[in-house]
């Protein structure tokens, strides 16, 4: 078989590239090891940034992130037993909407399968070869046959774990990664959430985080011990807790209700440069992770998503390598900033071992600054709707 683009994986980066490509007249075949409801079943981000938004509108996507969406114009943070909003639509004249990954890529999922593009599940042993050189391919193995697809470059969507960058040869790569002491135990549950908009706590007992997907469904954090288990949480201890890390005001709202998953997500921060080498271009978490506190993993994706979007189609369309040759400078100058986001955001709410009675009343006192300075704030709301790309 011969393409024009391999892309590896199909999580919310492979698809939208893969969707972006189609919508060009840009050939790509999908590779992805896992089953179909596999990847549909993953339930991780909550929150798109306006550009993320705009891209899945261009992708032809959008419909129903509008009809079901949740646009939110602020978000709170609690600390000290109180409530302050940072109202991100005053501030910055933009939002966030409120749509879970879930639905982002079962939308691309449907899409593509309408467009009759070619997705390949259960690909098992997928290995990139030859992108140091103009002549890439990539082999899988299925129903017992080794397969190899021909192509004139590679997208590694494969997320933290794929083949892609574990395929860069070593010297060629440099990392940089944070480890945090501590994970975020989720939940999610068929019950109203406790207010319209997301609330950020900051509690001596760890961090929580209230968030949905709807209006009648709910998605739950508590920060947790790294060694900690799903099965030491009931719901009854979920509600409890939870309800102990929140100021009064937003305890009393919390509805509970049987949970229908929990999951416990370790916490990092991880950059591998460059995102390109050759003819392969890693994309989305195959290129950094984030702390899910400043809600960036996946708009980092779709960032990334563009930028070699752009590269590519130029190439094709203008037989212009320019942006191409740009895409891995362009995506780390932004990647790079809502790392340090992401990690702002981390430190400032949760509760690490050696915070202390001090690291608190500091931590508090960084809130109350943010919360009443107008440039603090506005500060944390442009990095939360999403910098410009
Ligand atoms: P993904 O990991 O989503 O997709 C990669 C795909 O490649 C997968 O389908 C995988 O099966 C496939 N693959 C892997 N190896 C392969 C191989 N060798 N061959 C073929 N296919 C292969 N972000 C937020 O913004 N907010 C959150 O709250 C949030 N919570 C998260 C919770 C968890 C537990 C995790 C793991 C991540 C979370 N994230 C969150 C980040 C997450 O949303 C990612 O940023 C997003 O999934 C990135 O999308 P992809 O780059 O497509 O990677
Ligand atoms: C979520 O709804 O899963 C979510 C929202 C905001 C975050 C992290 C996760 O910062």
């Amino acid at each position: 078989m011969r393409t024009q683009v391999v892309i590896i994986g199909a999580g919310p980066s492979g698809l939208l590239l893969g969707q972006l490509l189609a919508n060009s007249g840009i050939d790509a075949v999908i590779l992805e090891r896992a089953e179909r409801d596999y990847v549909l079943g993953r339930v991780r981000a909550g929150v798109l940034e306006q550009g993320t938004v705009d891209l899945l509108d261009e992708a032809g996507v959008g419909a129903r992130m509008h009809a079901e969406g949740l646009p939110h114009d602020g978000i709170s943070l609690a600390y000290g037993h109180e409530l302050h909003r940072i109202g991100l639509h005053d501030l910055t004249g933009r939002r966030v909407m409120i749509y879970g990954q879930t639905e982002v890529t079962h939308d691309l999922m449907s899409e593509r399968e309408a467009s009759g593009a070619t997705t390949i599940y259960s690909a098992g042993q997928v290995q990139p070869h030859g992108f140091d050189g103009a002549s890439p391919y990539v082999t899988y193995e299925k129903d017992g046959t080794t397969h190899r697809i021909d192509c004139d470059f590679i997208a590694g969507c494969d997320g933290f774990h794929g083949i892609s960058r574990k395929s860069v040869p070593p010297d060629a790569l440099r990392t940089y990664e944070r480890a945090y002491p501590f994970g975020w135990l989720g939940i999610l549950a068929e019950v109203p959430p406790a207010d319209h908009e997301l609330i950020y706590a900051n509690h001596p007992r760890g961090f929580a985080l209230c968030s949905m997907r709807s209006e009648c469904r709910s998605r739950y954090y508590v920060q947790c011990p790294l060694d900690d288990k799903v099965e030491a949480w009931s719901d009854e201890r979920f509600w409890d807790e939870l309800r102990r890390r929140l100021p009064a005001e937003a305890a009393d709202r919390v509805i509970a209700g049987p949970s229908f998953e929990k999951t416990i997500a370790p916490l990092r921060s991880f950059v591998a440069e460059p995102m390109q080498f050759g003819r392969l271009s890693l994309v989305g978490d195959a290129a950094h992770i984030v702390p899910p506190t400043g809600a960036k993993g996946l708009n980092l994706a779709a960032s990334d998503v563009r930028y070699l979007f752009e590269g590519l189609r130029e190439h094709y369309r203008d037989r212009s390598p320019a942006a191409l040759q740009a895409y891995s400078s362009r995506a780390l100058a932004r990647v790079w900033k809502a790392v340090r986001f992401s990690w702002w955001m981390t430190t400032m709410l949760h509760r690490f071992p050696d915070t202390g009675a001090f690291g608190q009343r500091i931590q508090e006192a960084e809130l109350d600054y943010v919360v009443h300075s107008r440039a603090a704030s506005t500060a944390l709301a442009e990095n939360y709707v999403g910098l410009p790309y």
